[in-house]
């Protein structure tokens, strides 16, 4: 007989730099599977693939690009691993995601430059897969700062983080917060960020994610 798995649950982690994603996305993962529910953790931007080499070139300023062309490298980099996605979540796992398609058009839309607009950033996005959820975790310029601070790639300085921040609200706004766009105060200690998380993703609080051999999701 084939056994029918359920769907798992897409929960991407977003967030300005400094802010605990890849912290809380290990913490979250751990705890996942402490829980019985298969999971899975995947990171953007992928650096391991050809396209994700050249991105962490860029990054770490060893080699220039123009700026739609990085940003649809970006994207390029999602779309490569999109179809992989969709099987794990297909097969009953759990996707956790740290950073997405939101920190694609929060930085190039940052940019602030006349011919990449809100719209364009977002345009080679569009048809990948949707996450069930995105907790944005929310950490203050004075704590990223008591964290060590920007460290030294392209991005890393706080005129653009700020810009970076301003249209992160604006993609909380149009997500709709509180359902599928959730805030969570990352100036709190870890122990309690992973906390707040773990109420919006513990089975069955939300029915988001069951282990999965029960039964589905919502
Ligand atoms: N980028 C883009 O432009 N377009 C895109 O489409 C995508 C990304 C996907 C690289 O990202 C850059 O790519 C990024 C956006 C751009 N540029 N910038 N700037 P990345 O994800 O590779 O960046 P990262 O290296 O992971 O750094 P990060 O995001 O800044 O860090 P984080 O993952 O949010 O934080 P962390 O590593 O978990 O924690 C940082 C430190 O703080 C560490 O010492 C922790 O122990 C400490 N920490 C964490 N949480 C706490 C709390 N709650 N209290 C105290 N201390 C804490
Ligand atoms: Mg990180």
């Amino acid at each position: 007989m084939v056994e029918r798995k359920s769907r798992g649950a897409f929960v991407v982690i977003e967030g300005l730099d400094r802010s605990g994603k890849s912290t809380q996305s290990a913490l979250l993962l751990e705890r996942l599977h402490s829980a019985g529910v298969q999971a899975k953790l995947i990171k953007f931007p992928d650096r391991t693939t050809a396209i994700g080499k050249m991105i962490d070139s860029y990054l770490r300023s060893e080699s220039d690009l123009d700026d739609h062309a990085i940003h649809l490298l970006f994207s390029a980099n999602r779309w490569e691993l999109a179809s992989s996605i969709e099987e794990t979540l297909k097969a009953g796992t759990t996707v956790l995601c740290d950073r997405y398609a939101f920190s694609g058009m929060a930085f190039s839309a940052a940019k602030n430059k006349p011919d990449m607009s809100y719209e364009w950033c977002r345009a080679p996005d569009v048809s990948l897969p949707a996450p069930d959820i995105t907790l944005f975790l929310d950490v203050s310029p004075e704590k990223a700062k008591e964290r060590g601070g920007y460290g030294d790639e392209r991005y890393e300085k706080e005129d653009v983080q700020e810009r970076v921040r301003d249209v992160f609200e604006r993609i909380g706004i149009e997500m709709g917060e509180g359902s599928k766009w959730i805030v969570v105060d990352a100036d709190l200690p870890k122990e309690e960020v992973a906390e707040v998380m773990w109420r919006h993703i513990e089975p069955p609080q939300r029915v988001l994610i069951t282990p999965s051999n029960g039964c589905g999701t919502t």
